[in-house]
Order: C-alpha cells, then sequence, then structure tokens
C-alpha cells in the first residue's frame, strides 16, 4: 500500500511536513481557476502536478471530481459538464494521473450537524445528528429526488463517461454517501450501502470502475470493515482508500482519532494484505488538536500526522508477519 497524503497544489507547509512523514504520494483537488486557467485545463493541471513532482511527491489521484451539480440532479447543464468530465479523464491520461475520485452526493458534500464536539482530550471533532436536519427545507431548485431518479441520474453519467475513462485507461473510484443515509432535505443518497455500491459494480462491470473504500463512512453504514474490504478487494474493486473511524450509526455518530474508533484497523489492513491491495491510501478527516485553528475541519495537520504514523506502524507490523509466512 503505498500512503498519500490529501494535498493542495500550491505550495503549502503540509507539502514539506508530508515529506517529513516519509510519504511520497499526493491526493489533490482540481487546483483552483487562476490566470485565466480553468481548474481542468490541461496546463492548469500539468502544473499541479509537476508543482508537486518538483516537491518530491508523486499526482496519483485526483478528488474529488469536477463540478458535477446538474449531473447528479439530472438537470438541464449535464452535457457540458459531462463534457468537462471527459476531458479531465483524457487530462489524466496524458500526465499520468491513474485514479479520479468522485462522489454521487448531490449538492451536499459529506454533511455534519457540527464541527466542533470534544473528543478525546477535547480535541474538536466532527459529528453529524440526523434529528436536527428532519425538518430541514429541500436542498436545491430540484426539489425531491428519489432513489430511482438518482440511480438515473448516475447511469446516464455512466453510459457517457465510463467509455471513455476506459478508453483513458484511468480508474474512477466511486466514494459511498456520507453520512450514508436514506436521503437528505429531500435528495436521497443512493451509496449509502456495501449492498448499493456492488449494485453500481454489477450495472457497469468494468476494470476502470470500482470504489473509495472509505473506511469511515462504511463503518457508519454498520458494515463489517474487514469483510467489506475483502468482498471488494478479492474482485480488484478497491482502487482507492480513506483511512479514518467513527463511533456511532448513520443517523447519529462521531468522528475520532485513528486509534480509538469502533473498527479493528489492524484486521482492516491484515484483510488488504489477504487481498493483495497495493494502491493508494490516504487518511481520511481528522480531530483538529490543541493550538490548531480550526478552520479547515478534518483536514488540519496534527491529527493527519498522528494518523500516518498509526498507519506506518500497522503497514510495519504487516509486513513483519508476510515476512515470516515467507520464510
Ligand atoms: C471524505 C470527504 O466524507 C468523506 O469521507 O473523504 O471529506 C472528501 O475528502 C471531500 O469530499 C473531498 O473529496
Ligand atoms: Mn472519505
Amino acid at each position: 500500500m503505498k500512503i498519500a497524503w490529501y494535498l493542495p497544489t500550491l505550495p503549502s507547509v503540509k507539502w514539506q511536513i508530508a515529506k517529513q512523514l516519509g510519504v511520497d504520494y499526493a491526493v489533490a483537488a482540481l487546483p483552483p481557476e487562476r490566470y485565466y486557467m480553468k481548474p481542468w485545463d490541461f496546463k492548469a493541471m500539468l502544473y499541479a502536478k509537476q508543482s508537486l513532482a518538483d516537491a518530491g511527491l508523486k499526482l496519483e489521484v485526483i478528488e474529488p471530481a469536477p463540478p458535477h451539480y446538474h449531473i447528479k440532479l439530472g438537470l438541464p447543464g449535464r452535457d457540458q459538464e459531462i463534457e468537462i468530465f471527459k476531458n479531465v479523464l483524457r487530462n489524466m491520461a496524458a500526465l499520468d494521473i491513474p485514479v479520479l475520485c468522485y462522489n454521487f452526493m448531490p449538492q451536499s458534500g459529506w454533511y455534519r450537524t457540527s464541527f466542533s464536539k470534544k473528543g478525546r482530550g477535547g480535541a474538536l471533532v466532527t459529528c453529524f445528528d440526523n434529528s436536527l436536519v428532519e425538518k430541514a427545507p429541500l436542498l436545491t431548485e430540484a426539489g425531491c429526488l428519489d432513489d430511482e431518479q438518482i440511480w438515473d441520474n448516475y447511469k446516464y453519467f455512466m453510459d457517457r463517461v465510463l467509455p471513455v475513462a476506459e478508453e483513458c485507461k484511468v480508474k474512477l473510484a466511486l466514494h459511498p454517501d456520507d453520512p450514508p443515509i436514506p436521503s437528505l432535505q429531500g435528495i436521497a443518497r443512493i451509496f449509502r450501502s456495501a449492498e448499493n455500491m456492488d449494485r453500481a459494480m454489477q450495472l457497469f462491470p468494468s476494470d476502470y470502475n470500482g470504489i473509495t473504500l472509505c473506511q469511515g463512512t462504511f463503518a457508519a453504514m454498520g458494515e463489517n470493515i474487514p469483510q467489506v474490504i475483502e468482498y471488494f478487494g478479492s474482485r480488484g474493486k478497491i482502487f482507492f482508500v480513506h483511512f479514518r473511524d467513527i463511533r456511532g450509526t448513520a443517523s447519529c455518530f462521531e468522528e475520532t482519532f485513528h486509534d480509538e474508533g469502533m473498527t479493528d484497523m489492524k484486521a482492516c489492513i491484515e484483510a488488504y494484505r489477504k487481498v493483495g491491495f497495493d494502491g493508494i491510501v490516504r487518511t481520511d478527516h481528522a480531530p483538529i488538536m490543541a493550538g490548531e485553528g480550526g478552520d479547515n475541519p478534518a483536514y488540519e495537520m496534527l491529527g493527519h500526522i498522528f494518523a500516518t504514523g498509526y498507519l506506518k506502524g500497522l503497514l510495519e507490523e504487516r509486513d513483519r508477519h508476510r515476512n515470516n509466512y515467507n520464510k
């Protein structure tokens, strides 16, 4: 497994910290729009990749995908967004960036009801409580959309984008809906169970259609994570891993430090070994620790430094076992 950090595409102290931790791979969003360049222009993506490379960091995953508001809601304008999506895939092929992590959460993205709950030692964690949003107004101009409508929008999108991903040999890594609840402010969230994630794999069987195994989100679904890893991993469907944990259920949970959540992390690492996963893993959401500003919840630095050390320890332990088996 190759450890990456989620990094900005402009020089940042995070680049140096990542290198100091021994991290050589990067996951990044498309660069911000500037100098008349759109984030998805070839030149903008080239600069992003090369700037990271100059700092010794290999850009391996783009996350999240370019704008797909209209695609997800099935609104006019989705065809233009699909064209941009295809251009991103073509640019990734030209730049040798193998994985695109996208999700199908219309508008809201990941959703929390607080970013400042007190966790271990007073560190601030994000949390979600569905009872606080049950009476919230509809989320978008599209009104209420049920499961079937979102599945239709997903199919419309995949019918057009997957063939280009295949042609470009870029892997599409679907991130589950976070939180994985049936619907939020009137919009269905279809990727809320391992079963539905699997359905997406069955609907579009392809070496370029796979998942982002976001451990925290699958944990909120109530799934057994090592089993999920074995299921998708043995089918070659894990393209990218988010290493994180929570405590609770889909409708009410809080995030935790990586070593204190409800998942058996050691068993997860063992499961990745068993299925031979050798792709990119990045630390996902970490608590805000003492002294940190807190304007970047889940993505401040100290918690990610801790998570990286913990992950490295688990991997080392796994390798020690593997070497013993091989003797
Ligand atoms: C995440 C997201 O919710 C999650 O599990 O992985 O925070 C993700 O990092 C952002 O949406 C950017 O892709
Ligand atoms: Mn995630």
